[in-house]
């Protein structure tokens, strides 16, 4: 063990979800070093103690991977857990740190962002609750990596990641294990397999896009070994360390070659794709693209049909931006409806306390109490367990939901990579008017209420403010305009609009079509044009 000085790095401020940067920033010597030095300097009594560590095989995972086994040692945890390969989804992660009851996990992984040399990489630190860390620890991490002088390291040499086994790294034991084994036996506790099992072998097609990132083992396992889907169910099944030049982002833009092909004559019945680290998920039916507020809301009005929830649900949480369509589900149920910032972090609390049994988010996350993270195949296997009970195709439950509960026309648009002065002055210029708004019309829409959310924790008391401008109209409509927490190039500006419609008879419109108005009113209100230098969003979902 040897302790190294260091000088402190000015840009560790954890975002979103953990430190997200491009490879050569991570790459810097001390760099990778000096933010994980700086986790271990904000927490207290791990000594002797159990830290699980893997990440989403991207560029850069195992040389970071043995950085923290060795830096665990010297600071002296008593035992890491590591997964074969270095691999480890993040929703497989937290349920290692909550089945193996660990002080806690570090995770390695940029999510959907691309990988490779010169793309992106990240590191998150995850509680003993198997979620992420909440602000009071991510706001000590950055404070302590502002001063940090030192690190410690063990100069053992490297962990054979490849074999699964007992290891020891100084006096700290290290076991690689096999990623996949503990997280498929959760599954198959939660879900009713038998009954997924005969309806997939009487004919049900389905196809997974694990877009070369971390859900490939998970997947592969779960839905062709153990479900009996017929090989080739589970696309691009190897992580690579670049995802293949593509980005592991499961939606209309990068999954579009899953989409096409639900959607042709002949093709699958029923498409999913998950992200880099296996927390995210589309879902798609034939005929129909189920947006992820949407699909929160049908899985929370359906999830009684899977064994592990029916005895019903305590609540529904949702991220601010996520669409309102759950809330009504929760108001039918007659149970709880929580609205928290963007961020799975703010479930934590509410799942502990089970107040919340599914939450889910506009951004292609949706999970339970199961973890304490988002759950991309927990998603799809949950949707096919209610598929299989229900006997009907997701087209026609989503339609059906829409009948009952009304529709949310729901489109987020995203400008992404701009000038990040531009876009902190947009969105200071919308705190400025946000007095003054209410009772001003635009077209057939009256602004009743515009605010910057704040957020109040109703387990622990903290206060969560500016997390994102709302205007919200007479008609039950709204924008929402926020500036990602995730990107690792300048900034980008998310546009978040929502159009309630009650008639089943206009529930086949075009979604852009329809959010028109909406749109025109962004534009008008916030300047994106003249601001940003963009005519038109780079993603559209
Ligand atoms: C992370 C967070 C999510 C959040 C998403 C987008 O997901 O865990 O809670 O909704 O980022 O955040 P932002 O809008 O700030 O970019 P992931 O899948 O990237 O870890």
């Amino acid at each position: 063990m040897t302790t190294i000085a260091t000088t402190p790095f000015d840009d560790q401020k954890p975002g979103t979800s953990g430190l997200r940067k491009k490879v050569p920033v991570f790459s810097q010597p001390h760099y990778a070093e000096n933010f994980i030095q700086s986790v271990f300097d904000s927490l207290d009594d791990y000594a002797g103690k159990t830290l699980v560590i893997g990440g989403d095989g991207r560029y850069l995972n195992r040389t970071v991977i043995q950085t923290a086994i060795k830096m665990a040692a010297a600071n002296g945890f008593g035992k890491v857990m590591v997964g074969k390969g270095g691999i480890l989804s993040t929703p497989a992660a937290s349920n290692m740190i909550r089945k193996y009851q660990a002080f806690g996990g570090i995770i390695l992984s940029a999510s959907h962002n691309p990988g490779g040399p010169n793309e992106d990489f990240g590191i998150k630190y995850n509680t003993g609750n198997g979620g992420p860390a909440p602000e009071k620890i991510t706001d000590a991490i950055f404070e302590r990596s502002k001063l940090i002088d030192r690190y410690r390291i063990s100069e053992a040499p490297d962990v054979p990641l490849d074999e699964i086994g007992i290891y020891t790294v100084d006096d700290m034991e290290v076991e690689v294990f096999d990623p996949v084994a503990d997280y498929a036996e959760l599954m198959e506790e939660l879900f009713d397999f038998d009954t997924i099992r005969t309806f997939l072998a009487n004919g049900f097609e389905i196809a997974f896009d694990a877009m070369s990132a971390v859900t490939g083992p998970y997947a592969k396992e779960i839905l062709e070994n153990r479900l009996g889907a017929p090989e080739g169910t589970v696309r691009n099944f190897t992580p690579l360390e670049d995802f293949g030049g593509h980005h592991p982002d499961p939606n209309l833009v990068h999954a579009k070659e899953l989409y096409d092909e639900v959607m042709s004559e002949g093709g699958p019945a029923f498409g999913a794709a998950s992200d880099g680290d296996g927390d995210r998920n589309m879902v798609v039916g034939k005929g129909i693209f189920i947006t992820p507020s949407d699909s929160l809301a049908v899985l929370a009005a359906n999830a009684h049909l899977a064994p592990a929830y029916k005895g019903g649900l305590a609540g529904i949480a949702r991220s601010m931006p996520t669409s309102q369509a759950a809330d009504r589900v929760a108001e039918k149920l007659g149970i709880g409806a929580y609205e928290t910032p963007t961020g799975w972090k703010f479930f934590g609390n509410l799942l502990d306390a089970g107040k919340a049994t599914l939450c889910g988010e506009e951004s292609f996350g949706t999970g339970s109490n199961h973890v304490r993270e988002k759950d991309g195949l927990w998603a799809v296997l949950l949707w096919l367990n209610i598929l299989a009970m229900r006997g009907e195709s997701a087209y026609d439950i989503v339609k059906s939901h829409w009948a009952e509960y009304g529709r949310n026309y729901y489109s987020r648009h995203d400008y992404e990579g701009i000038d990040t002065d531009a876009a902190n002055g947009l969105m200071d210029a919308l705190r400025d008017k946000l007095e003054t708004l209410p009772g001003t019309t635009f077209g057939e829409l009256t602004v009743a209420e515009a605010d910057d959310f704040a957020y109040h924790d109703p387990v622990d008391g903290s206060v969560s403010k500016k997390q994102g401008v709302r205007i919200m109209f007479e008609s039950g409509s709204r924008v929402v305009f926020r500036l990602s927490g995730t990107g690792t190039s300048g900034a980008t500006l998310r546009v978040y609009l929502e159009h309630y419609e009650p008639d089943p008879a206009k529930h086949d419109q075009d979604t852009q079509e329809t959010l028109a108005e909406l749109i025109a009113y962004a534009e008008h209100i916030a300047g994106i044009v003249a601001r940003t230098g963009r005519t038109e969003p780079t993603v559209i979902t």
